[in-house]
């Protein structure tokens, strides 16, 4: 059994860490044209590396919560098969939980990324876009992130893993933000049963087969049991 587990801002909202959507969300209080997207970072880099120094250090304040415990277990003691984890979040709880194989495809708060030259190296607490990179020394350094109109990272592995999918588990996502709200139709698509955990109802198009609400911390650990 293939199972392909997407986990979303939700999953790390009992962490500490701010969805995006929900009240109090980042969006409410950001504008994501400015720190969410290539135009608002060449209109203002410092604006952006600031919105993400923030995050980076309360990422780095933060701690796992029993719901990516229970991935982390999931994954290393699953014997009928393999259990993949893609996540649209940028922290890193799930590796801190212990996952040994987390697929993130919208970046990562640890990461910087030359915008000349694409060389990736692990990102300092604190960065500047004058920064230089350590590869060909450019002040050009962004957040090795991905922005609205830029292309997700993994696509073609991520493709593969839900055309072979048995059952799709959506965790802690609205259902907003694409080609991410896409996969529980493309898993369907390939045959694959689909779960959906998460506070509340979804927006996403189509219902999933299964639903289950309420707290991440309490739903997904009685899941994976
Ligand atoms: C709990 C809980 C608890 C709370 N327990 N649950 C039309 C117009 C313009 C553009 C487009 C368009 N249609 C499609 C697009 C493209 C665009 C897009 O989707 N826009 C939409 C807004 C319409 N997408 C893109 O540009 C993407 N690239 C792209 O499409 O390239 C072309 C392509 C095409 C086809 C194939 C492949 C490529 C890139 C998207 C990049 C998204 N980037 C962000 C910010 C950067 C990362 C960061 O800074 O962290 O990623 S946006 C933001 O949204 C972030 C998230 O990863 C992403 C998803 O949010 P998420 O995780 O779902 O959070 P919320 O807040 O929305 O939801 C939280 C949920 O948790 C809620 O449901 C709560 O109920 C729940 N919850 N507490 C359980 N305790």
């Amino acid at each position: 059994m293939n199972i392909v587990i997407l986990t979303g801002a939700g999953i790390s909202a009992e962490s500490g860490l701010g969805t995006f959507r929900d009240k109090d969300g980042l969006w409410t209080r950001y504008d994501l044209n400015d720190v969410a997207t290539p135009e608002g970072f060449a209109r203002d880099p410092a604006l952006v590396h600031e919105f993400y120094n923030a995050r980076r250090a309360n990422c780095r304040d933060a701690a796992p919560n029993s719901a990516h415990a229970a991935l982390a277990r999931l994954q290393r003691g699953f014997a009928g098969g393999r259990v993949s984890i893609v996540t649209q979040n940028v922290d890193d709880l799930h590796e801190r939980a212990g996952t040994p194989e987390v697929i993130h495809m919208h970046g990562e708060l640890a990461r910087a990324l030359c915008a000349a030259c694409g060389h990736r190296w692990p990102a300092p607490d604190v960065m500047a876009h004058d920064d230089p990179c350590p590869a060909c020394a450019a002040p050009a350094t962004r957040p090795d992130i991905v922005w609205f109109g830029e292309f997700p990272y993994h696509m073609d592995r991520i493709a593969e893993l839900l055309a072979a999918c048995d059952l799709f588990v959506s965790i802690g996502t609205s259902g907003n933000v694409y080609p991410a709200a896409g996969f529980a139709e493309e898993a369907r698509i390939a045959g694959a049963r689909t779960l959906e955990l998460n506070l509340e109802p979804s927006e996403a198009r189509l219902p999933f087969d299964e639903a289950r609400h309420g707290p991440a911390t309490r739903i997904v650990p009685d899941w994976v049991q």
